[in-house]
């Protein structure tokens, strides 16, 4: 029994699992090809087998309004520091607007207005930091799958590009991306985002460590490789040491 047990787990540990769990989840599994990250082995076997685990789209867990944190940290980039972010900060972000574009059908610019008139998600959720601080805060704003349906993503795209007004960018595969927690959120706590938690549109990307919820949001574009993009690391922090996918 001991020996049976053991072996089993040294079997879950290793990739014959994520072999057998591709095979023996059949249908409900997303091809092993689109699970893959193309960010190393042992990248590519965590994420294979998170993907592989959270494959029912799990919801990450949400609050009752009396657990919102009194303070919520702000952290890097809290006050952009650009000509343009200065003025449209000015005028409430009134000509603001987001392009979206790359592998889409429709590509489109969205202002705030377009986007408050979408379907919006309020969820209050855990907040929690490479840095080591948590929070837990409330955010409303429009699910990406549902902007991402509106400009209609075309068969190639497998990743969604983010760009935000500080130089940050990141990527996003498909999972996450049309995940029903992700939001692209104009609220917080019931108010407008404020600008030093990255006003006017912020992404949530619940499943993974804050850095990927990028603040500050300039454009978002679907593509269908991501490695052509900076260093190839698929993100801004991935090239400074992070892991590209930072699943919790
Ligand atoms: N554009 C941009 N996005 C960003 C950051 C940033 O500095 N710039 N910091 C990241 C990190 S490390 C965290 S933990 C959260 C912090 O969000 P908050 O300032 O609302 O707490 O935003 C993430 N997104
Ligand atoms: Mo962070």
């Amino acid at each position: 029994m001991r020996e049976a047990s053991l072996s089993r787990r040294r079997l879950l540990t290793g990739s014959a699992t994520l072999l057998g769990a591709g095979l023996v989840g059949g249908c409900e599994a997303p091809a092993l090809r689109d699970l893959t990250s193309p960010y190393g082995l042992s990248n590519s076997l965590t994420f294979a087998v998170q993907r592989w685990l959270l494959r029912g789209q799990p919801l990450a867990r949400e609050f009752g309004p009396e657990a919102i944190s009194a303070v919520f940290p702000t952290i890097n980039t809290t006050d952009p520091d650009d000509p343009g972010y200065r003025r449209a900060k000015t005028s409430g972000f009134a000509d603001w607007r987001l392009p979206v574009g790359g592998l889409v059908e429709r590509p489109g610019s969205f202002s705030l207005a377009d986007l408050r008139a979408m379907p919006s998600r309020t969820q209050i959720t855990l907040h929690s930091c490479e840095q080591g601080w948590s929070a837990i805060g409330g955010w409303t704003g429009v699910p990406l799958a549902h902007l991402l349906a509106h400009v209609g993503l075309k068969p190639q795209a497998r990743f969604i590009v983010m760009r935000s007004v500080d130089g940050w960018w990141d990527s996003y595969d498909l999972f996450d991306a049309l995940h029903p927690q992700t939001i692209l959120a104009y609220g917080m706590n019931g108010a407008d985002l404020p600008v030093a938690h990255g006003a006017p549109l912020r992404l949530r990307v619940e499943r993974q460590l804050g850095y990927k919820s990028l603040k500050y949001l300039t454009g978002i574009e679907a593509v269908e490789r991501i490695d052509g993009l900076g260093q190839g690391r698929g993100s801004m922090v991935a090239e400074l040491g992070f892991p590209w996918y930072a699943g919790i």
